[in-house]
């Protein structure tokens, strides 16, 4: 007996839990304007490009350090899906229609939407873009206007023969999540606006891309974050020769094996500064933020390919004489993930509606606090998940979801990177306290935007779960209180499960509004069954006595 393999039809027709969103946070006539874009973009997600995923499976990207005549080239070739994602994602806007603004704050959310469909079939393309949106971003606001003028028309065209990625160089041997340790110097030339490079760069993803955004220490400067400056390069000049650039090698990792990731010798690189000689942390602030982002887009979207490909699995898999899509058991557990991932999804799509607000200064003080807050918390919740639902999904598949060339075990091995690239958890939970501490009323934010959720809910299927959110806001609340008094390495140890609950109680919260919407407007109680199920897989992670 043969078992029929999972296979997807169009990935924006069948994601009820995308639609049902765009359906509330979109006025009408925008949605009917961007639909067609996002409909075509399931459509290639489900069909050519995830083809192509399959059958590309084995290749990977190469380094050729010297040609046949002994000249260094440190040439890299990407693969044949890395090089039509390029293309697609250029042609399709995946990081212009944020910058179009075509529908004002709302272009972030439609961004978003097209980055979700597109990033599980193209093998984590999304890494140079996410970078490049990230560095479109930073430029704009450095008002650095020759760097602007030259580098964001490449970075946020629609022309795939202009279109430019960007890499960000920030990981060094001393300096992994301590980007204050970095040890790149920068040079002075002598017109002092350009600036030599010379040191290592230890993890630098997406190493094709045309420029970067790196932080090297100008000679002089104090030693820390402060002390490092922003530069913006361009990696090869005009025949294609790298730039003073060494590529060392390649990274040989678990996953994302498609993203040429290398270790970098700068001996002498050209660069300029995006905006003054220190606060190099600062300022590359703007593009970590933005990173972040695309890395709870991308860890929701891969929890939504996992589930996708699981169902459609269950429908066809017969065992114990029934499909498993009636096996009672089979069934709660995909309806666990279903949950998870719904939730997550509505905290990563609330980020990025944040983010679009900020983008055209639409957007009211408590909420741009709320947004330094939840970018983190976002980022660490949503890659925890990613990992768990990808586990469990290879799981659903038995022995099936363990074979190489079924293409499933790529979903877990990309998707352990989630949480570690741009911030890990532990760095990110530290994070989320220094925004909240940062501004006197962080919590306070926060639990008016829990309250703003919960204002219009009256379904009483819904109540037990909005007590639950309730319930597990107030403990973190009296844990942070508590742990402040008591100092430092109380409030450090407790960090990543302070973080997390939050992280929980937004994504159930957000999910409760959804779905009183959804009830209201679709006659639709899907989204309340994942809630409830939601409020019951463990949102309070907090323990009292690891004062
Ligand atoms: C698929 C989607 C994603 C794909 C992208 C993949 C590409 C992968 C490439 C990489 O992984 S690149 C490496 C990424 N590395 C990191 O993300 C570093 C992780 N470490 C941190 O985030 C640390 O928290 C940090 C380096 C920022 C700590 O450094 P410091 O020197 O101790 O910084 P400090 O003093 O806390 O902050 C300096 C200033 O920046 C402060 O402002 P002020 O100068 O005004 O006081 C901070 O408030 C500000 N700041 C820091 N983080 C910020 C921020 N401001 C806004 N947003 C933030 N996130």
């Amino acid at each position: 007996m043969n078992q029929a393999p999972p296979t997807l039809g169009n990935q924006y027709d069948d994601d009820r839990v995308l639609r049902s969103h765009l359906a509330r946070v979109l006025p009408a006539g925008v949605l009917r304007d961007i639909e067609e874009s996002l409909a075509e973009m399931g459509r290639l997600a489900g069909g050519e490009l995830y083809e192509l995923q399959l059958a590309d499976r084995l290749n990977e990207p190469k380094l050729t350090q010297w040609d046949a005549w002994g000249n260094r080239i440190d040439k890299i070739e990407v693969t044949p899906l890395w090089r039509l994602a390029e293309r697609i994602a250029a042609e399709h806007g995946v990081v212009a229609t944020a910058y179009e603004q075509k529908h004002g704050s709302l272009s972030r959310v439609h961004q978003c939407a097209l980055a979700y469909l597109f990033t599980p079939s193209t093998d984590i393309y999304s890494c140079p873009l996410a970078m490049t949106d990230g560095a479109a971003r930073t430029l704009l606001n450095s008002g650095n206007q020759v760097l602007i003028d030259r580098a964001v028309p490449h970075l946020i065209t629609r022309d795939p023969n202009e279109f430019w990625t960007a890499g960000q160089w920030m990981t060094e041997l001393t300096g992994g999540s301590d980007v204050g340790l970095s040890e790149t110097i920068a040079k002075a030339e002598r017109d002092s606006t350009t600036f030599r490079l010379y040191g290592r760069k230890w993890f630098t993803s997406a190493i094709a891309s045309q420029i970067a955004l790196t932080l090297a220490r100008p000679e002089g400067n104090p030693s820390g974050g402060r002390g490092l400056a922003l530069f913006y390069l361009e990696t090869r000049d005009e025949h294609g020769r790298p730039r003073n650039i060494q590529i060392n090698r390649l990274k040989d990792k678990l996953g994302t094996r498609k993203v040429p990731t290398a270790e970098l010798t700068l001996d002498g690189t050209p660069a300029q500064l995006v905006k003054g000689p220190t606060d190099g942390v600062r300022n590359i602030a703007p593009l970590l933020n933005i990173t972040r982002l695309w890395n709870g887009i991308s860890a929701v979207s891969l929890m939504r390919r996992g589930v996708a490909l699981s169902s459609d699995y269950a429908s066809k898999r017969v065992a114990f004489g029934a499909p498993l899509s009636e096996k009672p058991l089979h069934r709660d557990t995909l309806a666990t993930l279903e949950a998870e991932a719904e939730a997550a999804f509505h905290l990563a799509f609330y980020v990025a509606e944040l983010t679009g607000q900020s983008e055209t200064s639409e957007i009211p003080e408590n909420d741009a606090r709320l947004l330094r807050i939840l970018t983190p918390v976002m980022k660490l919740t949503t890659g925890k998940q990613a990992v768990m639902v990808a586990s469990e999904v290879l799981e659903t598949f038995g022995g099936a979801g363990y074979v190489e060339d079924t293409g499933l075990p790529v979903l877990l091995r990309d998707s352990q990177v989630l949480p570690i690239w741009e911030g890990t958890t532990n760095v990110l939970a530290l994070d989320t306290l220094r925004a909240l501490h940062g501004t006197e009323t962080g919590l306070v934010t926060i639990e008016s935007a829990v309250t703003r959720c919960l204002e219009n809910v009256r379904d009483p299927r819904l109540a037990d779960a909005a007590r639950i959110a309730r319930t597990a806001l107030d403990h973190a609340a009296s844990w942070l209180k508590e742990a402040e008094r008591r100092g430092s390495p109380a409030l450090e140890a407790g960090a990543r499960r302070f973080s997390l609950t939050l992280g929980r109680t937004m994504e159930l919260v957000l999910l409760i509004k959804h779905a009183q919407w959804s009830q209201d407007h679709e006659d639709d109680a899907r989204a309340t069954a994942a809630a409830r199920r939601f409020s019951r897989s463990g949102v309070d992670l907090i323990v009292d006595d690891d004062f």
